[in-house]
Order: structure tokens, then sequence, then C-alpha cells
């Protein structure tokens, strides 16, 4: 996998980049200003560095056509930047970005790929010829639509699936992200949240599963600082010792991961036993509540201690902490709670605890918004994508012929994108043919190399992106340069209820936007009109007309943004007024139109319908740690920011394993050392970091790193509710080397 930087630049094509003479000069963009000579002008764009929804607004300044500086976006309502998204000026100028379409030579398998470059022209004539191909062949379906972490392809991309006529568009948050807890809200309160900030009605908050002075925008951090300040009570959930926990908990509780159903559990045995819930509203609005109380009586602190390896008094008081300091909200992870092999329960377990406690959509408790964006509702870009642009109709129509029917039923019922972890199989069974995927890593998936070899048996896998990546483009045919954050004019900014456009520069060497990469492929197909001849700015009018706005408009208004008025009045407790589902009647939208503590839709799969704790992967004498794996750093994104930005780089160069110092010591094991990590289903090689911040009994690192793709380690036995892989629960063993 190793591949030397020089390879790397030949393969990008890069040798001919000197950045210190003016090379991309800006006479066919049109959108950012250009400077005379010699005088800076601001411009704007978004940070896409963690792919947090809604991103981070970045003002730049050009001088003599190169962006020569930048800062937040002064008035943006997430503008204060963190060192990723400086990050992504370096990554600007990268001599390593790709800049040209580059085609395979050799077959699959080959030490070499043989990547040479080619013409735009040509690489839409191979991929037009191969999807038209496979489609006569073995029927659209067979071609499988997918984006990685970025959000921003991600409407073109499903608008061009179902253009096609392909059903299977899948992306990472389909995979391994955001929407194994979203299918938990969806099936327990009809609606999706990770909870809203604390605000002056607060006076306590569950944080669970998640590290936000890492992972969140700076925003978003300092609204919990400041709701320390204020008083609210916080009860952080998390084995390990972050800066989160020790920041803000007042008790910080370190369970054994994937044992949150149980721990939950515990807190709703004390709260329903000392009645600090809220009868009335578990008696009218949770659906199997009796179910839920006897669930939950066999669960007393002790038994919950012991499962969680937590002290009891712990869970004692932590319930009796959020139940009486009313009302109470949350911050939940995205994935610290799902990456495991009971991942939808455990989620739908912790959701319960506001729930009984009657938090629910009161003001300082778990706020719904009123007036989300209408037709986009929920993370714009990331989830519930504009359903009349990619043609939701078209993957409602076709749902018969999703991939994720058969093994995952209730995640295919339930959500829009499929559930990818299932690939390799559908590749054996001859049901994938090829793979179309915009800014994706095959390291985000437990056993990697699974996916490495059915890209390998494909009739065609391409790749767009702004690197090359070995491990992931060494198994496609074809790999598209894309335009950075900073070169595109699509898509326009969402946030809240304002509408943000965007300045572009040109692109370097022959990239190209995602969505034009996408619309162009389209047009290829024979659907000029649908993908509007390829213009970007047309796709975006077709999106904004839906609330009387124009890109044109959004320009305009640059630095300001455009506020949509929302069409009513915020209201609380809108599951009694007729305010949440689609037909008006009160209730929550779900199919009992109550939370559902019994999960009908489960039912329906048989599937288990009550939270319920289920024991995972067994440590054993052979493997004795459990390995939690991501959690995140503040420099890094996943597989990004190694050599894309080379600041971050010198900030963390290599790989580390972090172990708590007693774990270290046992097997002689010091800061640094080699040591080889082994679990049940592979090894890696890393060095040691001896740190308090891991429980006892845990180890931890990121992925992402190709030479130590702790994916290697991770086993693939999915939630069956989710089809989530268990990256934070897996037994293992490490040694000196
Ligand atoms: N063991 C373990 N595995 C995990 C996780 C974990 O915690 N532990 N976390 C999971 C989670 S939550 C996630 S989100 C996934 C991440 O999954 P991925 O998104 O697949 O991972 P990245 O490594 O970020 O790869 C993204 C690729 O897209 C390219 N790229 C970035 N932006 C763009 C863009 O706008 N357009 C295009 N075309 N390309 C772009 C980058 O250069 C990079 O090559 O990993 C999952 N896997
Ligand atoms: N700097 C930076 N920011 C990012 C990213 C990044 O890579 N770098 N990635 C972005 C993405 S794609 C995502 S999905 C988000 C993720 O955002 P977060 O969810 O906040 O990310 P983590 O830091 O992984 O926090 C998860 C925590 O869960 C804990 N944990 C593990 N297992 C369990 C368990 O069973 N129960 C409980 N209670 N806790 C458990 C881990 O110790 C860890 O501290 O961050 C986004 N922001
Ligand atoms: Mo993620």
């Amino acid at each position: 996998m190793a591949i030397s930087r020089k390879t790397l630049q030949k393969i990008a094509g890069a040798s001919d980049i000197e950045l210190s003479k003016n090379k991309y000069p800006m006479e066919s963009n049109t959108l950012a200003k250009k400077s005379s000579s010699g005088v800076e002008e601001a411009q704007y764009t978004f940070c896409d560095a963690c792919n947090g929804v809604p991103m981070c607004g970045i003002e730049y300044f050009m001088k003599d056509g190169i962006v020569t500086r930048m800062n937040g976006w002064p008035g943006f309502p997430t503008s204060s930047l963190c060192s990723k998204a400086y990050g992504t000026l370096q990554r600007l100028y990268h001599p390593n970005r790709l800049k040209y379409p580059m085609k395979r030579t050799k077959p699959k398998g080959s030490s070499d790929p043989g990547f040479v470059r080619i013409s735009w022209d040509e690489a839409y004539d191979l991929i037009v010829k191969n999807l038209n191909q496979i489609k006569e062949k073995y029927g659209p379906h067979a071609a499988f639509f997918y984006v990685g972490d970025p959000k921003e392809p991600r409407a073109a991309v499903q608008r061009l699936a179902n253009l096609y006529g392909s059903v299977n568009y899948g992306t990472e948050s389909s995979t391994g992200c955001r929407m194994g807890s979203q299918i938990a809200e969806l099936l327990t309160y009809g609606f999706e949240t990770l909870g809203s900030p604390p605000n002056d009605k607060t006076k306590s908050m569950l944080v669970w599963g998640t590290n936000p002075a890492y992972s969140s925008d700076p925003a978003d951090w300092k609204n919990l600082l400041q709701a320390k300040e204020r008083g609210v009570k916080f009860i952080v959930v998390d084995p390990r010792v972050t800066p989160t926990a020790s920041v803000l908990a007042d008790i910080h509780i370190q369970p054994k991961p994937n044992t949150m159903a149980a721990l939950a559990s515990g807190m709703m045995h004390v709260i329903f036993k000392e009645n600090l819930h809220d009868e009335g509203f578990c008696n009218k609005w949770i659906n199997g509540i009796d179910e839920l109380k006897e669930y939950v009586k066999g669960f007393p602190p002790e038994k919950a201690a012991e499962i969680a390896q937590v002290p009891a008094q712990q869970i004692i008081d932590a319930a009796r902490l959020y139940a009486t300091n009313t009302p109470g909200g949350m911050k939940l992870s995205s994935q610290g709670t799902t990456h495991n092999t009971n991942a939808a329960n455990n989620h739908r377990s912790i959701l319960m605890i506001p729930a009984i406690c009657g938090y629910l959509d009161v003001p300082g408790g778990v706020e719904k918004p009123t007036n989300p964006m209408e037709g986009m509702a929920g993370p714009h870009w990331g989830g519930d994508l504009p359903p009349k642009f990619t043609y939701r109709e078209k993957t409602i129509a076709n749902k018969a012929h999703r991939l994720d029917n058969e093994r995952t039923p209730a995640w295919a019922e339930m959500m829009v994108p499929v559930q990818t972890s299932y690939l390799p199989e559908w590749v054996e069974e001859g049901k994938v043919k090829a793979f179309l995927g915009w800014g994706f890593n095959v390291m985000i998936w437990a056993q990697t190399h699974e996916y490495q070899k059915a890209l390998d048996k494909l009739d065609f896998a391409m790749a767009v992106d702004y690197f090359f990546r070995p491990w992931t483009h060494n198994h496609v045919d074809l790999v598209l340069p894309v335009a950075v954050n900073f070169e595109r004019q699509a898509p326009f900014g969402i946030h809240g209820r304002t509408l943000h456009g965007r300045n572009a520069i040109t692109p370097i060497g022959e990239a190209r936007e995602d969505w034009k990469i996408a619309l162009d492929i389209g047009v290829r197909l024979g659907y000029a009109e649908e993908c509007f001849n390829g213009d970007v700015i047309a796709a975006c009018n077709d999106i904004l007309k839906m609330w009387d706005t124009s890109y044109d408009e959004l320009n305009k208004n640059l630095v300001k943004g455009v506020s949509i008025p929302p069409k009513q009045k915020n209201a609380f407790k809108k599951y009694e007024k007729g305010m949440m589902r689609g037909d008006g009647k009160p209730g929550f939208p779900t199919p009992s139109g109550k939370v559902e503590a019994v999960s009908m839709v489960l039912q329906k799969h048989g599937n288990v319908a009550l939270p319920e704790y289920k024991e995972g992967l067994k440590t054993s004498e052979e493997f004795p740690l459990l390995l939690v794996s991501g959690s995140r750093i503040p420099y890094i994104t996943h597989s990004k920011w190694r050599e894309d930005s080379p600041w971050l780089f010198e900030l963390q160069k290599e790989p580390l394993l972090m172990v708590h110092p007693q774990d270290a010591a046992k097997r002689e094991i010091q800061k640094d050392d080699a040591i080889r990590v082994t679990s049940p289903w592979g090894e890696i090689e890393v060095k040691a970091n001896p740190t308090i911040m891991m429980v006892q009994g845990a180890v931890g690192m990121m992925h992402g790193w190709a030479e130590a793709n702790v994916n290697a380690l991770v086993p693939r036995q999915f939630d069956p509710i989710s089809g989530y892989a268990p990256y934070k629960e897996v037994p293992c063993e490490i040694k000196k080397v």
C-alpha cells in the first residue's frame, strides 16, 4: 500500500505546478470578483473539512488571482474556524491535487494500475458506455451510486441515480455515520434529533457518547460552555476521559462500550421507581409504556452497574440529577453509541430517558424546530435532500429493487439511502456490477479488503476525489479530479432558514465541481433537460425556486444571506396540536402516533422491538481488551488531513494507539513503543500512546491511516436493524513488537 510522494505526484499530474507563479488566473470564473493587481478583495465560501452540517463560513482574500489568506466569514452563523478549516487553504494549492481525469490501463490486481491522463470527453464516454451496457445486460439497479463523507455532492448524485433508473444510492452516512442514530430516532420519536442546544430554560443535559470539544464546530462547543457557566447540570456518558467530560460533567459515567441499553435501562429503573417520570406524558404518549416499565424492572442499578462496569450509585445519582433538574436537554452522538452490534436499540434506549421525563418538545428540553426549511428538513445536504430535486417518487416506486430489503428490512423501510455494509455480498451474488463513487474511502468499512475485492470484481468502478488515494483508487477504473471548496459554486449554503451563495475561483488543472460532473454524465446519458445542460447554477435555481429565490439573489446578498420567513409561529408540544404529523392529527409521526418504546416497524420486521440490552462481542483471555476506534481528534478527519495539509500533518505524523498507563505497564509498553494490535479478525502495527484519557480495559485509535488501518481489526458482524459495524467494541490484545 505504501506509495511514494513522487509516484503520487506523477499520478496526479502535478509536476507542472509551481505555487510561486500565478498559474490559476480567473478569466473563466463567473463569480469571484476580479481583483485589480495588488488589491485584496474579500470572497466567500464554506468549509468542508469535517463535513459537519451546516458548514462553517470562510472569508478569503485574493491577490493576483491567488488566494492568499482567509478567516471566518463575518456575521455567518458558524464562523469561528478551526485548524482544519485553515488547512483547506493549503489543500487548495497542494501539489498532489488530482488535476486530470485518469484511466487505469493495467488489469485490476496489478501492482501498478498504470493510470494515464485522459480527456474529460474520453472519461464521460467511458462512463456512459459502461452504464448503458450494464442497464441493458443487468438492469439499472445493478449500478450503485455512492457518496462518502462529503455532503455537498449528494443531491446531484442522487438525482443522477434516479434519472438513470437505479434506486441503489447510498452514502457514508447510511453506512457508518449519522443515519444509524437517525433510524433509532425515527423509529422512536418519528423525527430526527440528536438534541437541541441548551438555552436559558434548560436545567440539565445528557451528553452521551460524543466529544463536541473536538468534533463539533466551535460555536456549538461554546454554547455548551456557556450553559455550564449558567449552572446547567451535566451528565456525560463516555468511556474515555474527554475534554468534554472533564470540563462539563457534574457526573461522568464511564461505561463499557456497547452496554448503553443496560445503563439507560438502569437509569429508567430509578426514575420510574422513585416516581420522577412524567406519568401523564408516559400514559398518553408512549407506545408500550407498560412493556418498558416491566423491562427496566429487570435492571436495578446494581445489575446495570455490573453490566456497564460503573458504580451503581452513579446510575442512581445521574437518574435523579436529570429527572429533577427539569427540563433536561440532550446532546447525543451521531455515531458513538451506534458503532456496535446492538446499535439501534442502544440509541433507542437512551432516547427513552428524556421521553419518560416529559422533556420532548418543551422549552429548554429536547426542542424540535417548528419551522425547518420546507422541502429540505433535516441536516441539509447530509440526509434528507430536496425530494423533488432528487426524484424521491422514483426512490419510492423502485423500492422493491433496493438491495438492502433482504438483510436490513427495517432500514430499507425507514431510510432513503441504501445501507451499504453488504456490498461484498451483493457483488458476489451478481447484484452489483458498477460502482460510481464521489469522495469515498474503502478504509472506512470493516474488513476493508472485502470491499477492495468487491470493487475489483465489478465491470466498472469510478471515483471522484481531490487526491489520489491508492487504497481506494487502485481498485477503480477511472479517477476524476474534483474542485475543492474554494473552486465550486454548487451547492449553495443552508443554515437554519438562511441561504447563502458563494464565490468560486477557477479550479486548478482540469478539476470540475461534483455537481458539474454528475450533471454532465446525466446529459450524456440523454437527460440534457433534466440535467440543466450541465449548468450547476441552473440546477441550484431549480431547488431555490421553491423558496421563491435564486442564486443571483443569494449572491446579491452574499455576506448577509437571504432569510426565508417561516410560515407559522414557533410552538411547543406540537404533538398535542396536530403539528407533527403529515395527516395533521395530534400525535408523533410514528405508526402508533406515540413515542414508540415498542416499535411497530421493528415488530413488523421481526426485530427486537423494545430497546433491549444485548450482550456484544466478548473479550477473552486471548483478547482481553476492547478496541474503541475512531474517536475524533481536533486536526484530522478520517483519512483526510494527513498529507493533504502539511500544517495539520505536523501535529501528528503517524497513527497512535491510546492505552491506559496501567494496561501499558502490565505489558511493559512505553510511549512510542511499536506494538502489534491483534483481534480475531486481523492485526496492525502502531506506536503506543499511554494516556489516562483511555479507560482501563480499552484501547483506542483513529481510523483512516493507510499504514495501520484499524478497520482490518473490526469484524463484519452487523447490527440487524441498522446494519452498522462494531467499530467501537472489538476484542483485542496488544504486544510490544
Ligand atoms: N473504525 C472506524 N471506522 C469508521 C468510523 C469510526 O469511528 N471508526 N467512523 C465512520 C464515520 S462516522 C464516517 S463519517 C466514515 C468516513 O467515511 P469517508 O467519507 O468515506 O472517509 P474519508 O476518509 O473522509 O474519505 C472521503 C474522501 O472524499 C474526498 N473528498 C472530500 N471532500 C470531497 C468532496 O467534496 N467531493 C469529492 N468528490 N471528494 C471529496 C477525500 O479526499 C477522501 O478521499 O468513516 C466511518 N468509519
Ligand atoms: N475534528 C474532527 N471533527 C469531526 C470529525 C473528525 O474526523 N475530526 N468527524 C465528523 C464526523 S463524520 C462525525 S460522525 C462526528 C462524530 O462526532 P462525535 O460522536 O462527537 O465523535 P467522537 O469523538 O468519536 O465521540 C464519540 C465518543 O463516544 C465514545 N464511545 C465509544 N463507544 C461508546 C459507547 O458504547 N457508549 C458511549 N456512551 N460512548 C462511547 C468514545 O470514547 C468517544 O469519545 O464528528 C465530526 N467532526
Ligand atoms: Mo461520520
